[in-house]
């Protein structure tokens, strides 16, 4: 007899069979007499459901959820004045949060910005788990630099015209990141929370606690591609120049679905600057 294997349609039935609780005896008996090998049957059984049992512990242990930066968005309004600006809302999903702004920078403030930061620029560091350090990372083929909180007049409006349309406190920020991505460049797709696994985050969370949203501005549009992604839900931001987009996350866990990158730059370049919001004063 040629030896049968376990199909996904048959884990999934299993499962299902599972969830209705009939016990594992009655399930072995209706999948016997569907014409199963005995030996495979029970392999299959015991292999899916200890799986399926890690799983649902894993989701059982979620950390708790904390208060997020958000938008004051009810009524779906179409714009909002903030700090005497007007920035439209062109975009918003509730899983994973995720708010598309247009008009949130002037030109003159993109401008402001890259040529402020263009003399400042290194190759970008991400953190290094293992230390909590920094260190040049593959996945980011960007150049980058940090400007301080408050450091000029330019920077204090745009955090304070971030902190107004998010209801955060500017204390919570970290100081706003300038990216500079030319043809090829791209950031792999990450989560900005830091990874409560690693050893190197009690160290991080000291100085204000995980970041809990982010908003990245587009400084240019690039002539193709460079897109922001979220590959779990499929949604692709294009950049466009002086729009943002916002995404916060309560807990630091994928469940938030904020899993996100930046699209390799296909043709010309693309400059950003990104804010990442903390649950406390960040000093
Ligand atoms: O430049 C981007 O589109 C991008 C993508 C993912 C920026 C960030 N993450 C970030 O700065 O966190
Ligand atoms: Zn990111």
């Amino acid at each position: 007899m040629t030896r049968q294997t376990a199909t996904p349609e048959l884990r999934q039935w299993i499962i299902e069979q599972a969830r209705a609780g009939h016990g594992p005896e009655a399930v072995l008996a209706s999948m016997r007499e569907a014409g199963w090998q005995e030996d495979v049957a029970i392999a299959a059984l015991e292999e899916t459901l200890s799986t399926y049992l890690a799983e649902q512990g894993r989701e059982a242990e979620l950390p708790a959820g904390s208060a997020v930066p958000e938008p004051s968005l009810e009524g779906a309004p179409a714009s909002l004045e903030v700090l005497g600006h007007r920035v439209a809302v062109l975009t918003q999903m509730h899983l994973p949060r995720v708010v598309v702004f247009g008009g949130f920078l002037s030109d003159e403030e993109c401008d402001a910005l890259v040529a402020l930061a263009d003399p400042r620029l290194a190759r970008s560091e991400t953190v290094d788990n293992d230390t909590g350090g920094s260190e040049v990372n593959e996945a980011r083929t960007s150049e980058g630099m940090f400007f301080g909180r408050g450091e000029s007049e330019l920077i204090s409006r745009i955090e304070a015209r971030i902190g107004a349309l998010l209801n955060w406190p500017v204390e919570n920020g970290e100081g706003v990141q300038v990216l500079h991505y030319r043809p090829g460049a791209e950031y792999k797709p990450h989560y900005d929370y830091f990874d409560p696994a690693q050893p190197g985050t009690p160290t991080i969370l000291k100085r204000g606690g995980q970041r809990v949203g982010t908003l990245v501005m587009y400084l240019n549009t690039p002539l193709r591609g460079g897109s922001t992604t979220f590959p779990d839900v499929g949604l692709e931001v294009a950049p466009v120049k002086g729009n943002a987009v916002f995404f916060s996350y309560d807990r630091a866990h994928p469940v938030t679905r904020t899993l996100h990158g930046g699209a390799p730059v296909l043709e010309g370049e693309k400059w950003v600057a990104t804010k990442w919001l903390r649950q406390g004063r960040f000093d």
